[in-house]
């Protein structure tokens, strides 16, 4: 497959996703209208959906339905445009541009970033617990714990909290990449196992998956790393070389510029061969690898 088939797979998969989120963030008129417009500005405005892109990968090989997935994925791209509102802060990462826009608070202010944020985070769940995204109460209590597990103090707001304290990673590599692995990749962990609850997936496909989201997890947060060195704010959306700007210790500067692709090019292959007990039906996983061991955003 080209690189310009799979943006338009990707493509395709963020439409649905957000024809979906529009849907669950409505628009209104009265008191809270513009708290549900800043909602939808953080929720609908682009991004390249790539946890919903793994989520539904994951389920479609367990011949999940649709309509669960799309629920699910939208409740996990809830989590991850709070996490990016909050993150844009001026307490935390102050940037004024995200996803080729100003920031939430840039665009409305700063209670109403940090209100959409709560209220997307708080959504998430709503959805999850709603009967439309599975008719049986125990799938919908493991989407619910696994979100939570991912999203709170054990993960993405652990990791989070790890790397606003200054706490002296130093150049511990593994420190570091402890705390990349809760901030980012606990997400994409969250992505894949819902896959699989939906699925009703194996203990042995499930170790797959979670190994699989392990490695898929580091490659986003080295390319990440690499693309602050190497991307521009135009091809990004963001601000680039922040982490050189603020002395942050990252995978670039831990390994070196070269080492830090090798390391991407070893770990896709791990990656893919995690896979391997699926055959053919892993290719959208696949493919996702790589196109991100090559992302230019
Ligand atoms: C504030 C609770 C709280 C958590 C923030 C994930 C996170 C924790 C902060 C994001 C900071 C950041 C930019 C990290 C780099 C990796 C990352 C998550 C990039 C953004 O994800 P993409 O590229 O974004 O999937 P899009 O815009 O495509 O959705």
């Amino acid at each position: 497959m080209t690189e310009q088939d799979f943006n338009w797979k990707l493509k395709e998969t963020a439409d649905r996703v957000t024809v979906a989120l529009d849907a669950l963030i409505p628009v209104v008129s009265g008191p809270e209208s513009e708290l549900l417009s800043a909602m939808r500005y953080a929720a609908l405005g682009g991004g390249k959906r790539l946890r919903p892109y793994l989520l539904l990968a994951t389920g479609r090989l367990f011949g999940v339905d649709e309509r669960s997935l799309l629920r699910a994925s939208a409740a996990l791209e809830c989590v991850h445009s709070y996490s990016l509102v909050h993150d844009d802060l001026p307490c935390m990462d102050d940037d004024d541009l995200r996803r080729g826009r100003p920031t939430l608070h840039k665009a409305y202010n700063e209670a109403t970033a940090i209100l959409a944020g709560d209220a997307l985070l708080t959504l998430a769940f709503e959805i999850l617990g709603d009967e439309q995204t599975h008719r049986d109460p125990h799938v919908r209590i493991g989407l619910i714990n696994s979100l939570a597990r991912a999203a709170g103090c054990r993960g993405m707001v652990g990791g989070q909290a790890i790397d606003m304290s200054g706490a002296m990673l130093g150049n511990d590599i593994a420190a570091v990449t402890r705390m990349q692995r809760l901030k980012t990749g606990a997400l994409f962990n969250c992505a894949v196992e819902a896959g699989a609850i939906l699925g009703h997936a194996s203990n042995e496909a499930r170790h797959a998956l979670l190994a699989f989201a392990h490695d898929f997890g580091l490659v986003f947060q080295i390319t990440d790393d690499i693309l602050d060195v190497e991307g521009s704010e135009d091809e990004t959306g963001k601000a680039v070389n922040k982490d050189d700007d603020h002395g942050k210790a990252t995978f670039v500067s831990l390994l070196g510029l070269e080492n830090a692709k090798s390391q991407v090019s070893i770990l896709c292959k791990q990656a893919k061969a995690h896979l391997n007990i699926f055959g053919e039906s892993s290719n959208d996983l696949i493919e996702l690898v790589d196109n991100i061991e090559n992302r230019q955003n």
